[in-house]
């Protein structure tokens, strides 16, 4: 199989959410960090296209948006662990689920990874850690980013009135936790699209004290693990070093 090229930023819940998908279906994939500030690793778009991760690349094909690239690897791989149920009621509440994440779960996150000066500084951290940039530009990216995420993280906040961060993602939480009832995953037995663009984007702050807040819900942790562990057992076991030097990639 052609191994996938993910362009990506290594806080971005969408990014995550795509991680996510081709870890259930376990589809190899390679990651390229993108400079946030120049996105000058990303491969050319059409015309008019934002400029945004996550963009994955195979086989000549370039899809943008974390919602199009999981229908692309469904239709492209479609026995695969396919993530989309039959039944029509099931895959109607899979779907729903998708899109609270795209809509309301991933504009929450960013606040409680920025929200806090500790935190903002902490994300820094990990960008500088997964990223390839320069010692300059990674410099620009830390401080930049910070102060940028964290002014973007008020203006959420206030915009979606909520009161404070903790507060918001609670209220979110509260919507999955009445979605997965007593089932295993969002649509009983089976991990489907809901659970993976969840997980993903939940994955986003796992190096983040509000992880905890996930993790203190515990059916809601229990899921967390269920899904860990799919996405662990179907992960394609990672290239050794001269498979990865003989395919050219990092
Ligand atoms: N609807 C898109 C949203 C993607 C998105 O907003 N990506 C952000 C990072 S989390 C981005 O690339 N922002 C860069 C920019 O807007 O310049 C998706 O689902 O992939």
């Amino acid at each position: 199989m052609e191994p996938i090229t993910l362009y990506q930023f290594e806080l971005c819940p969408y990014c995550h959410k795509v991680k996510a998908g081709l870890d259930v279906k376990g589809i190899p994939y390679r990651k390229v960090e993108v400079n946030p500030m120049n996105k000058k690793e990303l491969p050319e778009l059409p015309e008019a296209t934002p400029r945004k991760v996550p963009v994955i690349e195979v086989n000549g094909d370039r899809v943008q948006d974390s919602t199009d690239i999981l229908t692309y690897l469904e239709t492209t791989y479609p026995t695969r662990f396919p993530l989309l149920p039959e039944d029509p009621a099931a895959r109607e509440k899979t779907e729903m689920v998708e899109r609270w994440v795209d809509d309301d779960l991933s504009y929450v996150l960013p606040t409680v990874i920025y929200g806090k000066w500790g935190d903002a500084i902490r994300a820094a951290k990990v960008v500088a850690r997964t990223s390839n940039f320069g010692f300059l530009q990674n410099m620009v990216v830390r401080g930049g980013g910070s102060l940028i995420m964290h002014q973007v993280s008020k203006r959420i906040v206030k915009k979606r009135g909520g009161s404070n961060p903790e507060q918001m993602l609670s209220a979110e939480l509260d919507k999955f936790e009445q979605w997965l009832g007593d089932a295993d995953y969002v649509c009983g037995e089976q991990v489907t699209l809901g659970d993976v663009a969840t997980h993903g984007c939940l994955t986003c702050i796992q190096e983040f004290p509000a992880f905890a807040a996930v993790m203190q819900r515990p059916r809601i942790a229990a899921w967390f693990e269920r899904v860990q562990a799919v996405r662990d057992a179907n992960r394609p076991a990672a290239p050794t070093a001269p498979e990865q030097a003989a395919a050219g990639g990092a």
